[in-house]
């Protein structure tokens, strides 16, 4: 043990930022309860102008853009809150054709959380070359792994559309402790709107990626509301894409393994040094933004989106409600 009692107090994120800069390899073990200070805020971590969570470190960024790509890799590549859980979740059970055990074994050896964050990256580059990767990741076009774009690895995109996304993102930044701009409905709403929210809005992260990558053979962009609408047959297209066909009844039992309610049921979703973490499952709807917008904000966010979204691809495949 290091020492530091305090340590053992901290919320899992912060603790998880401690063991990434602590020179003690048996320090403390993970011990999920809140903070005894819950307004001690972390920050967040502007590098190159991109704003990150105090968890990527200033080199992450380079190490992630040369990041040694396998041809069986996957990259679960998402704007947070657009159902990355639920897409890592799909893409595993369809790799392990809907076995609990062995996708609840692979969870637990892989490590906990995005690639981006800690020193992630160089534990997915220690994993074994005898199973596929599946890597969650929230990057911007210029920090993904710059072999994906030679055609290596597979990504699935998923995009879902801004105005849940921010309601499900404000729910989860408002106990987050990163900023307290974030803390408030109001004052998230209008960060989320400036190039500076954390990840970048979103329009900045998504629209360079499906403008220019959606006819790449080695990306398949899908949205949570496409998800929602045909959960089976997007069960069907993500088989195809990594050309693993499955049974019918394996393709129910992963529609089933991966439903809302199943997959709260079966928290925790995370794992961490065999350890339960968050289960991210909220509400999972399509159209809980009409529970939070203001008709104010409403109209304010429907004229940037016109403007941003004229023209665009993207804007054929958002759906606010279904
Ligand atoms: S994170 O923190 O960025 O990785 O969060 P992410 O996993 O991308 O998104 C969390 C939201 O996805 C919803 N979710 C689901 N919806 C439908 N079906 C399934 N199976 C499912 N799993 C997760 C989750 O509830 C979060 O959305 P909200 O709107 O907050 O409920």
């Amino acid at each position: 043990m290091c020492g530091h009692q305090s340590h053992h107090k901290l919320y899992a994120y912060e603790y998880i930022r401690h063991i990434n800069h602590c020179s003690k390899t048996d320090c403390c073990q993970p011990n999920y309860t809140m903070t005894e200070n819950p307004k001690t805020l972390l920050g967040l971590n502007v590098i190159n102008g991109f704003t990150w969570p105090p968890l990527v470190h200033d080199t992450n960024p380079e190490k992630l853009a040369n990041f040694k790509v396998r041809e069986d890799d996957v990259f679960v590549l998402t704007y947070p809150k657009s159902g990355t859980h639920w897409t890592q979740k799909l893409v595993k059970n369809i790799l392990f054709e809907g076995n609990n055990d062995k996708i609840r074994k692979d969870s637990e050896s892989n490590p906990l959380g995005p690639i981006e964050f800690g020193d992630n990256y160089k534990k997915y580059d220690s994993l074994s070359t005898e199973k596929p990767r599946v890597m969650m990741i929230h990057v911007p076009v210029d920090v993904l792994p710059r072999q994906v774009f030679e055609g290596k690895g597979k990504v699935v995109f998923v995009i879902r559309n801004p105005k849940d996304n921010l309601v499900s993102y404000w729910n989860f930044l408002k106990d987050r402790q990163y900023l307290e701009e974030y803390e408030e409905w109001d004052s998230c709403f209008e960060a989320s709107l400036r190039p500076d929210m954390l990840y970048g809005n979103w329009f900045d992260f998504n629209l360079p990626y499906y403008e220019n990558h959606r006819n790449k053979k080695n990306f398949l962009f899908l949205t949570y509301e496409e998800m929602k609408l045909d959960h089976k047959g997007c069960v069907l297209r993500i088989c195809d894409f990594l050309s693993r066909p499955l049974s019918e009844e394996q393709v129910d039992k992963v529609v089933e393994n991966t439903s809302f309610s199943s997959m709260k049921a079966s928290k925790p979703v995370l794992f961490f040094q065999g350890k339960p973490t968050y289960n991210l499952l909220r509400k999972g709807v399509v159209g809980d933004w009409k529970t939070r917008f203001t008709v104010a904000q409403k109209e304010r966010f429907d004229a940037i989106y016109n403007q941003r979204m004229e023209g665009t691809a993207l804007a054929k495949r958002i759906k606010f409600e279904i």
